[in-house]
């Protein structure tokens, strides 16, 4: 029996990194349930270039979401840090941004936003710069750093020593780019994948994992435009915002929703620039989204 990790997923068919640093086709069985990104498994191989997976080795966490027909799923797992890319170009979606906080959250897993392309914001980027001081004041780490002049690069990749970063994000915000530019042998890397898949040309359109050679590993991941978290429940959306949850315990109502009600703690501090009302409406979007979901 051999082990290695899932570096993509293609429905039952999976690319294992084995330890021995070679790569093999993998199936999974219906009895082990399919074989995701960053997975361990153990896998025999009957045949010399296709594996069956005979094990997925317990996941320590599992990043999913919902898709747009309710249904959860799951795109990678046993991740230490989900790096959320944004850039001055496409404009930031804030929203999405908080959803991510409230995966993380959920996940207890390190999150830490990049913003990407500073090379080009001419004014240091005020707006940008705004933007992130929000989440900074909630304790969240933030980079500005450019995949196409490498500032920042180094720092980030001492950052990722050891463990396992995803990188998440809409699309065109540089994920990719950040990822050719920290793993300088990625081209070959690619052919691989795609010589042992069988796919074709790999694109990004799976969550694929790069081994690093510090030990630590890379993923990069589709770009989305919506993150849908119906699978999480109410106290779960709560946890991603901290800052709400603290005044929460002032609100007159125990169960206060903070849409409406009388002696509402968060709505006055939102009034009063206590906390970000931009985050409450965030909060709050979330909400309804899951009642709309699961009534
Ligand atoms: N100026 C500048 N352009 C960048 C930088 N990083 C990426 N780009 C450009 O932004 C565009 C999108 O980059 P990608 O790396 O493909 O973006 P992505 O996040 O992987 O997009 P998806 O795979 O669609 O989710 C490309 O044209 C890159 O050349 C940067 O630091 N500065
Ligand atoms: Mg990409
Ligand atoms: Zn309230």
């Amino acid at each position: 029996m051999l082990s290695g990790r899932v570096l993509v997923g293609y429905g039952p068919t999976s690319v294992v990194h084995e330890a021995d640093d070679r790569l093999y086709r993998c199936v999974s069985r219906r009895r082990t349930g399919r074989a995701i990104c960053g997975d361990h498994v153990r896998f025999s191989l009957p045949q010399p270039n296709e594996g069956v997976i005979e094990e997925i080795l317990p996941r320590r966490n599992t990043l999913s979401r919902t898709n747009y027909r309710g249904q959860v799923r799951p795109l990678a797992a046993n991740i230490d840090c989900m790096m959320v890319v944004l850039a001055p170009e496409p404009a930031p979606d804030p929203e999405l941004v908080d959803r991510y906080l409230v995966l993380a959250h959920d996940l207890s897993v390190k999150p830490v936003l990049l913003l990407n392309k500073v090379d080009l914001v001419a004014d240091g980027g005020a707006a940008e710069t705004r933007l992130l001081g929000e989440w900074q004041q909630l304790g969240v780490e933030t980079r500005q750093l450019s995949a196409k002049t490498g500032r920042g690069l180094d720092s980030l990749a001492r950052t990722m020593a050891g463990g396992t970063a995803i990188l998440l994000g809409q699309s065109g915000v540089g994920k990719s780019s950040l990822i050719n530019a920290l793993i300088p042998d990625l081209p070959a890397r690619t052919q691989a994948l795609s010589r042992t898949s069988g796919q074709g040309r790999h694109t990004t359109t799976e969550t694929t994992l790069y081994p690093l050679e510090s030990g630590g590993a890379l993923m990069d991941s589709p770009g989305i435009r919506i993150l849908r978290l119906a699978h999480l429940d109410p106290p779960a959306l709560a946890a991603g915002f901290s800052e709400i949850g603290a005044l929460a315990e002032h609100c007159h109502y125990r169960d206060c929703r903070h849409e409406d009600e009388p002696d509402c703690a968060v709505l006055a501090a939102a009034d009063q620039g206590g906390i970000s009302a931009r985050r409450l409406a965030s909060y709050q979007a979330l909400l309804r989204e899951r009642k709309a979901v699961q009534p």
